[in-house]
């Protein structure tokens, strides 16, 4: 099992930025850690979604949350139109058909390489205790920290009116850690299992898009709290922010390759830009294929 690492000393400072009590992450052997584990994968089968309230200690929130706001003008801003599936329209299909219903996503991004290397959140993107833990709960091993400089962890800036529209994630599972919430809205709003590899169950997903209420889950994410998601089978969105409180969520990119770098063009349309090291990197692929 990939948790029985042993912890390195380093690790036990993990205890500013993560709440050891809650969160046995410097003991995932012990009766404690073991049975964290054993809720974590739970509520992933169950539900698609493992929510950990607090995970963050307090003065960890209050910093990250301080640093948000010092870099959110640096955020890079983007609005665009999607579909659940993030793919471009196809008139060949017909007009109420999932594919074509195109909603507007406005937000920003503070990339990963303004983001201090001393930070809370680096800190624990960079612990082989928290790539330990996460890869117990998702039961996938190994898993890898991405080595893209610009997208390893951007922290999404969603400001009053922003909405991140109903969506399938293109990656399997996403891991995200609430900086700071909004004051109302920002919700988070999911239906566990709405497709599946043997099923894109193209009548439920219109039917959520329609407005049908039925299956869909919230979350108020608050500040401090992480959150395990399996997002490429649960269609889920991020209610508009209300009030004059920017919400917060890091977004730490843990990954079944080692020291994996988006393409130029990948990172300039996600993130605005792209550095020297993904033009070297476009220059070879990752695994042979065209890209
Ligand atoms: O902001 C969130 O809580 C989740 C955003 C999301 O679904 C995504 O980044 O794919
Ligand atoms: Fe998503």
């Amino acid at each position: 099992m990939a948790n029985s690492q042993p912890l390195s000393a380093a690790d036990w400072s993990l205890g500013q930025s993560i709440d050891l009590d809650r969160y046995p992450l410097h003991d995932l052997d012990g009766v404690g850690g073991r049975a964290l584990i054993a809720r974590c994968r739970e509520a992933l089968h169950d539900d698609g979604c493992c929510h950990l309230e607090g995970f963050l200690t307090e003065a960890a929130v209050a910093r990250s949350a301080a640093m948000a706001e010092a870099l959110a003008p640096q955020a890079f801003r983007n609005t665009t139109r999607h579909n659940v599936y993030i793919t471009p329209d196809d008139p060949s299909l017909p007009a109420e058909h999932p594919a074509r219903h195109f909603q507007t996503r406005s937000q920003g991004f503070i990339c990963a390489d303004l983001i201090p290397a001393d930070s809370d959140i680096v800190r624990l993107y960079e612990s082989e205790a928290v790539t330990a833990f996460l890869s117990a709960c998702l039961e996938i091993a190994p898993i890898y920290p991405s080595a893209d400089p610009v997208a390893c962890m951007p922290i999404s800036v969603q400001r009053t009116g922003e909405v991140f529209p109903w969506h399938f994630d293109g990656n399997e599972f996403t891991i995200t850690i609430a900086l700071q919430g909004a004051e109302g809205g920002g919700l988070f709003e999911y239906v566990p299992n709405l497709r599946s590899p043997e099923d894109e169950n193209y009548d439920g997903v219109r039917r959520v898009l329609d407005g049908e209420r039925g299956l869909v889950r919230q979350l108020d994410l608050r500040a401090g709290d992480l959150q395990i998601f399996l997002g490429r089978y649960s269609l889920h969105r991020v209610t508009a922010v209300e009030g004059a409180t920017t919400r917060f969520i890091a977004a730490p990119a843990w990954i079944r390759v080692p020291n994996y770098v988006n393409t130029v063009e990948r990172s300039i349309d996600g993130y605005g830009r792209a550095t020297e090291l993904h033009y070297r990197r476009s220059a070879q692929s990752h695994d042979g294929l065209r890209e």
